[in-house]
């Protein structure tokens, strides 16, 4: 057995065991062949794909060891590949694969952002400055920053409002010229904000006149209030104060996020349901939970459920790895479950604290002295944690595991408004934002002559990575070769001489007969200048058949003859001959028997391929006279393997438990509360509605006595829905 595993080959395993990275879907090849100069049609940017992404973040973050470079290097970055130069204005709003309402990009697509949150600004204004901010955007994986602005505690009601108010417009400055979002929190701690509801309102009023143009500026009204439920009438409680304040800022003309605080500590988010703020015309609001993963388990993570099934749009505006003094007791574990839940459910989250404060929750060290371009070695836990955390998401969205500063993907279209008409201004460029404040001069500037963006020019190749006779893996690489970063989206259509049982870093548009229409995955939709991007998928198909597409086109246009630049690449892993590989699996990655499940696809050349994948999914009629058993013979179970709220892995068991062999393929069918997204060991021979009719894969049609198949798939559902299949028939 070959000791080679191409990479495609583990995307697809892992895809297989329901854990696809995103991180798999290549960027930056090179090779570049057919050519194309089409326009670009305008990928409808799917969300559903999107959702499909986070499901596949699993968080395992260590506290001890950085998984990711932190040198204190800055590096220069082009405002329009910013995190706001490329998802702009946010909003909260609906979007497919989640039951609330969840931040949205300026393209209308879930986008979640990882922040660091500071220590109160009185007392630690030294992490406030763009080389701190820069730090935490080019080597931590944020694209946020929290000022905790206290009104007491020697804050901005109580002596520290000029020193306040500076730190307030040097973070807002830097923020937007690095492209970084920033909430002003309003960090009422423990008591009742109805007691300073006028200078709040003052203060907000203040900054959301001031800061109506900018797409990045956040405003959360109330850190952690307490002694006050969500409502009871009063006009002393939480709906109440957030209703005025919310009021107060749309009366400036300012449409940004709101977010509202919740009672007891910013826990109670599942009270909000019973009197949102949308039922007053209120939009673009959002409700606070904070956790501390020490002290905070089910009990607040079943508060996150619930308030998420009843359509609450939830930010997780603070949170600690250590328990709620903020001093101790991290619990790792704990705190993974919680960024994997919130991850799935495109929360987003500022971690609790950018300091050196001699506290667990401190990101570092007390003896670390710099205030910006840390090094590894001068980062606490919690500091190694955030980076390992924020950075692994940010290349499971991103696709790729390489990106820092940068934020590659989890953006399906590029603005397409004229960015001179833009009101948030590009600070690098102009160095004179609309913006009434004064922005400090930009460090690095760009070369404005240089062409931005194209829709245009794209080629594509096909390769098949490994090839087994009865199925294949094919890998296609869709490149910009230009000198602009393509945008827009793209399309690839050909020709397959056999059926893909499963695709990644792609998105099926349309399969007719045997021609496939596939566009991007809407976080590769733009190709920086000169690389490439790649989608591929798993097929089955006859022995004879030649895997390669054929009349490759992109956007449209002809990529040439597909023959000469398809590839078989990788030779020593790749054969033709399948009679040497049936110990592969339905991924093409080898296996041995003792490891499989499922003995009928062991002996591929043993099985009649084409039975059983007649047109109507039914068994062909020419059962061969020794085909004892009937159809009907077989039986079905469907066993739900794992289950993250909105989405599952379910393992569907076909048995043969006659004495005879079962021939001539078979066909199962049920209803699903939820769509499949990806199937291995079987064909999906169609779907209405919510009901499947599956039939076997070209090498699992023929079951042997007292043998089974085993097919998986992974599908997408509500968070409440149940992902058992329900009617299961089989035949
Ligand atoms: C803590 C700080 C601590 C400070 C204290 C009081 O870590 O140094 O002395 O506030 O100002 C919260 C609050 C946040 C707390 C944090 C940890 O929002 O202000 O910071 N915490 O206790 N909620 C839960 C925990």
């Amino acid at each position: 057995m070959s000791s080679i595993i191409r990479p495609w080959s583990r995307v697809c395993a892992a895809i297989a065991a329901g854990a696809m990275m995103a991180a798999g879907c290549a960027t930056g090849v090179a090779t570049v062949s057919a050519q194309s100069a089409a326009a670009a049609q305008s990928a409808a940017a799917s969300s559903a794909d999107y959702a499909q992404v986070m499901k596949s973040y699993t968080a395992d973050a260590s506290g001890d060891q950085l998984a990711y470079a932190v040198n204190g290097e800055l590096k220069d970055v082009a405002y329009k590949d910013t995190p706001v130069g490329r998802h702009g204005k946010l909003s909260i709003g609906k979007a497919a694969g989640f039951s609330a309402p969840t931040v949205l990009d300026e393209h209308g697509q879930p986008f979640q952002l990882r922040g660091a949150s500071t220590h109160g600004v009185q007392w630690f204004p030294q992490y406030i400055s763009r080389d701190a901010f820069q730090s935490l955007r080019d080597e931590w994986g944020i694209n946020m920053v929290r000022l905790a602005l206290y009104p007491r505690e020697g804050g901005y009601l109580q002596g520290s409002q000029a020193k306040m108010d500076a730190k307030i417009e040097e973070a807002v400055n830097a923020a937007n010229e690095l492209g970084m979002y920033v909430i002003l929190d309003w960090h009422v701690l423990n008591y009742n904000p109805n007691g300073d509801a006028d200078k709040a309102e003052e203060f907000f009023t203040k900054y959301a006149t001031k800061y109506k143009n900018l797409k990045n500026v956040l405003y959360e009204i109330a850190n952690e209030p307490t002694s006050t439920s969500w409502y009871d009438g009063s006009g002393n409680d939480l709906y109440t104060y957030s209703k005025r304040l919310t009021k107060a800022i749309r009366a400036t003309g300012n449409q940004s996020i709101v977010i509202c605080g919740t009672n007891t500590w910013s826990q109670d988010v599942d009270a909000v349901a019973a009197k949102p703020l949308s039922a007053d015309g209120l939009t673009n609001v959002a409700y606070t939970l904070h956790f501390y993963a020490g002290t905070h388990y089910d009990n607040i993570k079943n508060k996150l459920r619930t308030a998420l099934a009843a359509g609450t749009p939830v930010f997780v505006t603070e949170f600690g790895i250590t328990d709620a003094s903020g001093w101790g007791g991290i619990d790792i574990a704990n705190a993974n479950d919680w960024m994997t839940l919130l991850t799935r459910n495109n929360i987003s989250y500022a971690a609790w604290s950018l300091c050196n404060k001699g506290e667990g929750a401190s990101y570092l060290k007390e003896s670390t002295s710099k205030t910006s371009k840390w090094t590894g070695s001068e980062l606490s836990t919690s500091g190694i944690w955030l980076v390992n955390t924020s950075r692994r998401i940010q290349a499971v969205i991103g696709g790729t595991s390489q990106s820092s500063g940068t934020e590659t993907g989890g953006s399906a279209t590029e603005p397409t408004t004229d960015p001179s008409t833009d009101p948030t201004p590009d600070p690098t460029p102009d160095p004179t934002p609309s913006e009434p404040t004064t922005p400090t001069v930009p460090t690095e500037p760009t070369k404005p002559s240089e062409p931005q963006t194209t829709t245009t020019g794209l080629t594509a190749e096909a390769a098949v990575s490994s090839d087994w006779g009865m199925g294949a893996n094919v890998n296609v690489t869709v490149n910009n070769p230009s000198d602009a970063t393509y945008t827009g989206g793209w399309k690839v259509e050909f020709d397959l001489d056999g059926t893909i049982t499963n695709l990644w870093c792609g998105k099926i548009v349309s399969h007719t007969g045997n021609h496939y229409v596939v566009s991007d995955a809407s976080w590769n939709a733009s190709i920086a200048p000169k690389h490439g991007t790649s989608f591929g998928f798993g097929m089955t198909k006859a022995p004879t058949s030649s895997a390669l597409p054929a009349n490759l086109t992109v956007n449209g246009v002809a990529a040439g003859a597909s023959g000469d630049s398809s590839k078989v690449s990788g030779s020593t892993d790749s054969s033709a001959d399948s009679s040497k590989d049936s110990s592969k699996d339905s991924n093409g990655q080898k296996t041995s028997d003792d490891q499989k499940t499922n003995s009928s696809d062991t002996k591929p050349a043993d099985t009649k391929p084409s039975d059983g994948q007649s047109s109507d999914g039914q068994p062909s009629d020419g059962q061969p006279s020794d085909a004892k058993p009937a159809a009907s013979a077989l039986t079905a179970e469907a066993k739900v393997n794992s289950n993250w709220a909105v989405g599952a892995t379910v393992q569907v068991v076909v048995n043969n438990k006659t004495d005879a062999a079962h021939e001539g393929g078979w066909t199962i069918e049920f209803d699903l509360d939820g769509d499949i997204t990806n199937l291995w060991n079987g064909t999906i021979a169609s779907h209405k509605g919510n009901h499947y009719v599956i039939t076997n894969a070209s090498w699992n049609g023929t079951i042997a006595a007292k043998q089974n198949a085993t097919l998986g798939f992974t599908m997408s559902k509500s968070l409440f829905a149940s992902a058992e299949p329900t009617n299961v028939t089989v035949r």
